[in-house]
């Protein structure tokens, strides 16, 4: 409250002197140009002292690492619109160690919280910054209203993906604005998110689906922004393990999906999209690395989303669900030799606002692959059933997850 009144009054004065008024009785220049009022309107400003005064920083959004700031700053000036959140740790980690305030200027040493002077390694500053702050840290924190089940015991190679940690509860992976990277366990299974690691907005794609090293523990395959494709071996536990280099020039794919065994030989495969619409069966070696490619056709530029759903028509094949830029959904069937049967229409339209598909294995406990949808900036995550059924279509979404905050869903 103090914070609030205190901008108000600075607020005054500042238009009075721009207006040319009291003058006269204001303080002088110098000592206004020293303080918290060097800090622009809609800025967050930092300061190397206490009550605005010494070296100023302007930041005008969150900040993982404060560089030649980091565990300086002694004072601030929140003129933005949004509350800003202090963390002890780089990379908004630990969030226990966290508070946050609104707008107005404070002194560390003289706030509340004096254990944060000199001592701020990261910040968060947006309309969602206090949501998390003295809490999880930015975990995207569902609320789950879904029907999560377990999956049950004994499913097929075909079926089993999407659990990282092996617990039987399919899981999901998320990003946020700030690149961090956030494995879910379903909070049946004892909602355990844990943070993956930072810097993952330095790739341009994301794809997983299951155990692709023979450890049976379920992998990731990650695009850098140069090409590379990298391949992160799961520990078992939603962290991921020392990465592999898979290979350079994979920035000629359009799209990539890992998609369980389409080959036959029990070895998990992934399927790349190229930017002339060849689509590409790269077989799995078992190793985490892939032998020679195997053109599954061409045509596919249409398509502009590749998921690698599992066994969708429950015949122990691995198939492809793909939407076209109509909006539509389609299932290709998986013949066990690389290559597709006719395709199978499992949704005539609208899909197109749901850029973000995911297939995350059996997610509903009944031993079938879903769809895990999501909408960028929409608060709800859906799940889209799947029946097994020969044509390999869906049920009607349910409403998987709350999400408080705008991630991305993989
Ligand atoms: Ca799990
Ligand atoms: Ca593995
Ligand atoms: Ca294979
Ligand atoms: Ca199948």
């Amino acid at each position: 409250m103090r914070s609030v009144f205190s901008r108000l009054i600075r607020g005054a004065l500042t238009a009075a002197t721009t207006a040319g008024l009291l003058a006269g009785v204001l303080a002088g220049p110098a000592e206004a140009a020293s303080g918290y009022d060097r800090c622009p309107w809609d800025k967050l400003c930092l300061f190397s002292q206490p009550r605005g005064q010494g070296e100023m920083l302007i930041v005008g959004g969150g900040k993982l690492t404060l560089g030649s700031w980091d565990n300086r700053t002694r004072s601030f000036a929140n003129y933005t619109d949004h509350p800003v959140c202090f963390f002890l740790a780089p990379r908004l980690e630990n969030g226990l160690e966290s508070t946050h305030f609104y707008s107005g200027q404070e002194s560390f040493d003289e706030s509340s919280q004096p254990w944060l002077d000199k001592a701020v390694s990261s910040l968060d500053l947006g309309p969602e910054a206090d949501f998390f702050c003295g809490g999880e840290s930015r975990r995207p924190t569902y609320e789950w209203e879904g029907p999560v089940k377990p999956r049950p015991a004994g499913l097929p190679s075909s079926g089993a993906f999407g659990d990282l940690n092996g617990d039987g509860y399919a899981d999901l992976v998320s990003g946020n604005k700030f690149g961090q990277l956030w494995a879910t366990n379903p909070p049946a299974a004892g909602d355990n998110a844990r943070l993956v690691g930072g810097g993952w907005n330095a790739m341009t794609k994301l794809t997983r689906h299951g155990d692709y090293n023979g450890d049976a523990k379920e992998d990731l395959y990650a695009r850098d922004k140069d090409g590379v494709l990298w391949f992160y071996p799961g520990r078992g536990d939603g962290g991921f393990g020392t990465r592999v280099r898979v290979g350079g020039g994979w920035n000629t794919m359009r799209d990539l999906a890992a998609a369980g065994d389409l080959t036959g030989d029990g070895r998990r495969d992934l399927l790349a999209a190229d930017t002339a619409g060849v689509l590409w069966t790269y077989p799995g070696d078992g190793k985490g690395i892939f032998g020679s490619r195997v053109r599954v056709g061409g045509g596919w530029s249409v398509m502009n989303e590749l998921v690698g759903a599992g066994d969708m028509n429950a015949d122990g094949r691995s198939d492809l669900v793909a939407r076209d830029s109509a909006g539509r959904l389609w299932m290709y069937p998986g013949n066990g030799k690389g290559v597709f049967g006719s395709r199978k229409l499992i949704g005539t339209g609208g899909w197109n606002g749901l850029t973000e598909l995911a297939g995350a294995g059996d997610v509903t406990g009944d031993g079938r692959p879903d769809l895990v949808a999501h909408a960028p900036g929409s608060k709800t995550l859906r799940v889209y059933p799947g029946t097994g059924a020969a044509d390999g279509g869906l049920k009607s979404p349910v409403t998987l997850a709350q999400l408080p905050a705008t991630v991305f869903v993989l």
